[in-house]
């Protein structure tokens, strides 16, 4: 449906761009937190019980045997291995490139100041089973926690009817060095990983995406004491296509569709100067939705999708930034001039030959990335989010000597006497002489 950006009211305009609300549903937090405290009192049991109640396996042990490992590497076809080292290498390489710099910095004279970093030691990473195993989910996650360094790397996965998982996902976990795979998945999973099993041991940050239950998990579990950090909060997939009158409509309405077979709810937004271009997406749109595989879910994603005609391109990309998506396809002429105003997005994917699948797959960057409009004041993932930053100081006599004063008046001024004294007993001894060189 073709919207006039222009004719609506401040309130409908607003409306135009809502998302879905997410639901605040009472039963499924008090279900999650049941599964929580089933894992703490009952560990394993309670993991191999859910995992035959909600994925219909039975298992004897949680971890992935070494068996069903090799029998889905020998399954593996050339074309689609390569396909996977391709994006691997990419992924690899720009993550490696995002490595921070530590920072030692003199203050001022005798006060030296540094900034450190450090991988996290233990990292889950979820991957989610259900319609369409993502196997370059776990390059996503795996790579920058591998680039990182980080010391242990779980990988979670509801299990397959083979007790396994798909192969693609264990080539890619190997290929990230990930040795502890576990068949569990849903809110069970995040508590396993939260709180530790027999088999699993705790990890101290979870990441990944998943359906309701796992978010409503996620959030569960990092608001325990000691409980894990958590990426960043979920929601639906979206994509918005900024387009001018020259983009290409079949380009267009595949970027809109390759969001849409994500699931229902996935968001699908064109913003655009011409109305011609709308109606051709629009019709575009009919035609490759015909042809589709997943044409279900994609169809009704796109009940949703809106097309939205502006004036011209500087209010559309005022449209743009009110969204805020996790995609931004940028179909126009002045890619600069629009790049230099366009302020909020995950992840921008510029000019006609830049698909958001490059992206999703293989070109280097990492497709976790904020949704829901959280792409305001959230990051998308990189590097940084498998490292913890820290600090370090040293002060020589002089130092002390030259800051304690300002240091004294400002805990004075707090009313802080320990604070204080802790400046002033090391500048008297100093004064007197009798501290060692
Ligand atoms: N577009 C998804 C990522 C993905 N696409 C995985 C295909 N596979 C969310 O950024
Ligand atoms: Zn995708």
């Amino acid at each position: 449906m073709q919207i006039q950006w222009n004719e609506l009211t401040e309130a409908q305009q607003a409306a135009a761009l809502a998302r879905p609300a997410q639901s605040n549903n009472p039963q499924l937090s008090e279900q999650v937190s049941d599964i929580i405290d089933r894992i703490r009192t009952n560990g394993d049991a309670a993991l191999l019980d859910y995992t035959a109640r909600f994925d219909g396996v039975n298992l004897a042990t949680v971890k992935l045997s070494t068996e069903a490992k090799a029998t889905a590497l020998a399954q593996l076809g050339t074309d689609v291995k390569a396909a996977i080292d391709i994006a691997y290498r990419n992924i690899k390489a720009f993550h490696t490139a995002q490595m921070p710099k530590d920072v030692t910095l003199e203050t001022q004279p005798g006060v030296l100041c540094e900034l450190k970093h450090v991988a996290l030691d233990a990292v889950g990473l979820y991957i989610p089973g259900g319609s369409a195993p993502l196997p370059s989910t776990v390059l996503m996650l795996g790579t920058t926690a591998q680039v990182a360094g980080c010391l242990r790397k779980v990988l979670v996965s509801p299990p397959n009817a083979q007790q396994s998982l798909a192969p693609e996902i264990i080539y890619a976990a190997t290929l990230c060095g990930i040795d502890e795979i576990y068949l569990c998945g849903g809110a069970q999973a995040i508590a396993a990983l939260a709180l530790g099993t027999e088999s699993i041991a705790k990890v101290d940050k979870i990441f990944g995406p998943g359906n309701s239950y796992v978010t409503e998990a996620k959030q569960q579990v990092a608001l325990l004491a000691g409980g894990p950090a958590i990426d960043m909060p979920a929601g639906p997939s979206e994509v918005l296509v900024l387009a001018d009158k020259d983009a290409d409509a079949d380009f267009v309405a595949s970027d809109l569709l390759s969001q849409a077979e994500h699931g229902k709810d996935s968001q699908a937004i064109l913003v655009t100067e011409s109305q011609a271009l709308a109606a051709a997406v629009e019709l575009a749109v009919a035609d490759q939705l015909a042809r589709l595989s997943r044409q279900e879910i994609a169809a009704h994603a796109m009940q949703y999708a809106r097309y939205i005609v502006c004036d011209d391109i500087t209010q559309a990309i005022q449209v743009s930034n009110l969204y805020a998506p996790e995609h931004l396809i940028v179909q126009v002429t002045d890619t600069d001039t629009a790049l230099a105003q366009l302020k909020y997005a995950g992840s921008i994917f510029v000019g006609p030959y830049s698909p958001e699948s490059a992206g999703d797959y293989a070109s280097g960057t990492n497709h976790v990335l904020p949704t829901y409009g959280y792409s305001r004041n959230y990051s998308s993932l990189g590097l940084l989010d498998f490292m913890r930053r820290f600090t370090v100081q040293t002060l020589s006599k002089a130092g002390l000597q030259d800051l304690g004063p300002a240091i004294m008046h400002l805990a004075e001024a707090e009313g802080l006497d320990a604070h204080k004294n802790a400046v002033a007993i090391r500048l008297a001894k100093l004064n007197a002489g009798t501290r060692d060189a």
